[in-house]
């Protein structure tokens, strides 16, 4: 049909881009509006999608990337589950000619050819903004601040960028303390569960700070479970600003949030398209992201689609 996006790669046989992704799973209400958001774009601008959930594993993800290969699809996007270790993989990508995309969270890969761009969220940024709300808030007051923190999957870049640029803000003042620090991998189930044994062990909780809302939400349960005010005898503050989490931010029982845009979609395909026509995009493409009080979360809730 003439089309230039048609000359190379196996196609559909339509002259589509057929775009292989491998996806990290569907731990989080993030993840969920983020395949959507991947699905519906994918549709809209009328590329072949080849969805693989990898239950999150980095196994899964590194045999749907060479099953991607072999079926000599035209680009190949996901989001590692973890940072390290994809070497290997994304040089086989690279023999076979086919660009890859990182899309959602970075690999520690030294060898930045490896991939063509990193599209997503500055998750360093998201932990600073998390930790400067809570030095605002104990601004000229006195008394250690007793921090329990909720950590994403191990290895995963938002996991440990959230905590590092959370960390850094908050050395500002020395009365703000991190008691217990643990990774909830990003469930809601994991984060009620480590908050309960938090809640034994740890007679003062002052401020919980869960790296996304999924745990937090788990964590109110636990709080609540445990007869305590969860926004009032305990402060949390979370990341991402998915429809749950703005729920429970404007009925008082989280503080602040940290957005975090799952809707990456749009935005991937025009790189897809880029790509695939010779353009080389940025090297790193940055969403762009907000952050929400009690107040202003009970404005946006109703436009919250996710
Ligand atoms: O914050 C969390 C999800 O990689 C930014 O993964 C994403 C994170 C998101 O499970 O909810």
């Amino acid at each position: 049909c003439g089309s230039k996006d048609d000359s190379t790669g196996s196609g559909s046989g339509d002259g589509k881009i057929v775009l292989g992704f491998s996806q990290v799973g569907a731990e989080s209400g993030w993840r969920t509006a983020n395949t959507k958001s991947i699905q519906d774009s994918a549709k809209a601008a009328g590329i072949e999608l080849k969805f693989a959930d990898a239950q999150g594993k980095q196994e899964n993800q590194i045999t749907a990337i060479r099953s991607f290969i072999t079926q000599k699809v035209d680009v190949i996007a996901f989001s590692p589950v973890v940072t390290s270790g994809w070497d290997a993989v994304l040089k086989e990508a690279k023999d076979a000619g086919i660009p890859v995309i990182l899309t959602d969270r970075a690999v520690d890969s030294q060898d930045t050819s490896l991939y063509v761009t990193f599209l997503g969220s500055d998750f360093i940024e998201e932990g600073k903004k998390a930790g400067q709300w809570l030095v605002d808030q104990y601004k000229g007051k006195t008394g250690p601040v007793s921090i329990v923190e909720l950590q994403g999957t191990t290895g995963a870049a938002p996991a440990i960028d959230r905590q590092k640029g959370f960390a850094d803000t908050i050395a500002a003042d020395p009365n703000l303390k991190i008691v217990k620090s643990q990774t909830g991998d990003f469930t809601r189930a994991q984060g009620k569960t480590v908050m309960e044994t938090f809640l034994q062990s740890t007679p003062k909780i002052d401020v919980l700070y869960a790296h996304n809302d999924d745990m937090g939400l788990g964590a109110i349960e636990a709080i609540e479970a445990a007869g305590k005010k969860p926004g009032t005898d305990i402060k949390i503050i979370t990341v991402d600003a998915v429809k749950d989490g703005m729920t429970a931010l404007s009925e008082g029982k989280i503080n602040y949030i940290v957005e975090c845009s799952p809707l990456l979609g749009p935005q991937l395909m025009d790189v897809v398209k880029q790509v695939k026509s010779g353009g080389s995009p940025e090297k790193r493409i940055l969403t762009k992201e907000t952050t929400f009080t009690q107040e202003q979360a009970k404005t946006e809730l109703p436009n919250r689609q996710y």
